[in-house]
């Protein structure tokens, strides 16, 4: 047994007791309340989904098994010659909540080499599609695809399945969709934008070099790989992409099922192809604004009321739980002031910043008028040269399915039942709101 998996059962023998006595015990403790608007309103706010691999405070942002974004990059050992950590060890942080040696790592960048090789069947089902099919279509297609090679599913076939021991055969099908998707990913890139000229994994390479060579990409991209897979990867549990894994997956329907689901609801605008739409918005603003002429505060204003008054959301501004800028756009725009400080895509990006809250401030609809992550990451992967940017949710769906997979296997481990609210009909709310 590999160190990780075997530091994963230890953590989960550990962990078991406090979830059963919470049940057990606590089982009737009230931690919240729903009101008429929840229950009509995307049941914003209401507490009813536990997890321990992230926390999301509406002020803070983003804590992955209790670390900010600084401090999970600081803690966590980094990929030879670079700033960031591989995606190997982070990985191996969201399982356990441990930060694992240089061996420990070695181990899982070792792992992932045999679990990513992808069968060729895969490709096929892709190429299958008509070519210009979504990338995120191509991407979900080929994950589900790969259904048929779940442990997990084997073992519930099996006649010997187990509540206790499931999480074992869910953490196979979750490490091996990981390993895979990047190397699905850099295929659809390849396949659809360069002539299907495919190229090869190093074996010597990590998870985020090995994604920067099959797509054709050279340092320092391993680097944003590392960063972006990273900063996508999870976000609490209540998120269309999080959510959607774990209801599928609480069926007992296996990873690929479950994440497959996962992607189609990142590629809706209001979640992962908000990074798209950013880019696509960003064009034909320069588009009207006509050749040569700059971007100013009063024009970008001018663009931001346009898309507002035409009842369009801005893309990559508001968040359903975060109420200041998130912490994923800050970590992005860090990056670029030092990679990137003169490209003049950044310096738009970030005069929108300067002036889009503002603008949602004053039309008084958002809750929360600062950027989320999609608002500054296709600047980044632009500058580079990835500028399909309808490639731009696959690059999330690869780093979301981290904590997709880190989920469920806990979800597993820890005997989560199937998810099942009960629903209620308008009279019944109206006769509840007479009643007050
Ligand atoms: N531009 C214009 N209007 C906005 C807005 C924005 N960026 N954000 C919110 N609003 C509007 C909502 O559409 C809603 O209008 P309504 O009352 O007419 O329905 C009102 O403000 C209240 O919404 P609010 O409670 O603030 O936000 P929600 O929780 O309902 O929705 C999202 C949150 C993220 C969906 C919303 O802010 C939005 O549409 N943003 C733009 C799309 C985007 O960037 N999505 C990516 C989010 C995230 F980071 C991710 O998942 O990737």
């Amino acid at each position: 047994m590999s160190k990780l998996k075997d530091t994963l059962a230890q953590k989960i023998q550990e962990h078991r007791p406090r979830t059963t006595r919470l049940v057990k015990e606590f089982g009737k403790v009230i931690i919240d309340q729903v009101t008429i608007d929840q229950c009509i309103g995307g049941a914003r706010d209401i507490r009813a989904l536990v997890t321990d691999i992230s926390y999301l405070d509406p002020q803070e942002g983003i804590r992955f098994r209790g670390k900010t974004i600084p401090e999970t990059f600081a803690a966590l050992p980094k990929a030879s010659g670079s700033e960031y950590p591989t995606v190997e060890a982070f990985w191996y942080m969201l399982l356990t909540g441990d930060i694992p040696t240089q061996a420990e790592v070695d181990e899982v960048v070792a792992e992932f080499k045999e679990r990513g090789k992808v069968p060729s069947y895969v490709f096929d089902v892709i190429k299958a599609l008509p070519k210009d099919s979504h990338p995120m279509v191509m991407l979900s297609a080929g994950i589900l695809a790969l259904e048929r090679e779940s442990e997990f599913l084997k073992f519930y076939n099996s006649g010997k399945f187990n509540k206790m021991t499931c999480w074992e055969p869910m953490y196979e099908d979750a490490s091996n969709l990981v390993a895979k998707i990047a190397p699905i990913a850099a295929f659809i890139y390849r396949y659809k934008y360069k002539n299907d000229e495919q190229i090869a994994a190093d074996p010597k390479l990590d998870y985020g070099a090995n994604f920067a060579q099959m797509i054709g990409q050279k340092a320092p991209y391993d680097d944003v790989a590392r960063m972006y897979f990273v900063l996508h990867s999870d976000h609490e549990s209540g998120n269309v992409s999080a959510h959607t894994t774990h209801l599928v997956a609480s069926a007992l329907s296996d990873a690929y099922y479950a994440y497959s689901a996962g992607l189609n609801g990142l590629a809706g605008p209001l979640h992962g192809l908000a990074n798209q739409e950013v880019l696509a918005w960003i064009m034909e603003f320069q588009k009207k604004l006509g050749e040569g002429v700059e971007p100013t505060k009063e024009n970008v204003t001018k663009a931001l009321w346009d898309t507002l008054n035409a009842g369009q959301v801005v893309p990559g501004y508001g968040h359903a739980v975060l109420r200041k800028t998130d912490p994923r756009y800050t970590s992005q725009r860090e990056f670029c002031l030092k990679h990137l400080p003169s490209d003049p895509l950044f310096k738009l990006v970030s005069m929108i910043f300067e002036v889009a809250p503002g603008v949602l401030m004053e039309h008084g609809k958002a809750k929360n008028p600062w950027p989320n992550v999609d608002a500054q990451s296709g600047v980044i992967q632009w500058y580079y040269g990835v500028r399909e940017w309808d490639f731009y949710t696959v690059l999330f769906g690869v780093g979301r399915a981290l904590g997709c997979m880190a989920n469920i296997t806990w979800d597993r481990a820890l005997g989560y039942a199937i998810e099942r609210p009960k629903s209620v009909t308008t009279p019944m709310l109206e006769k509840w709101a007479e009643e007050g």
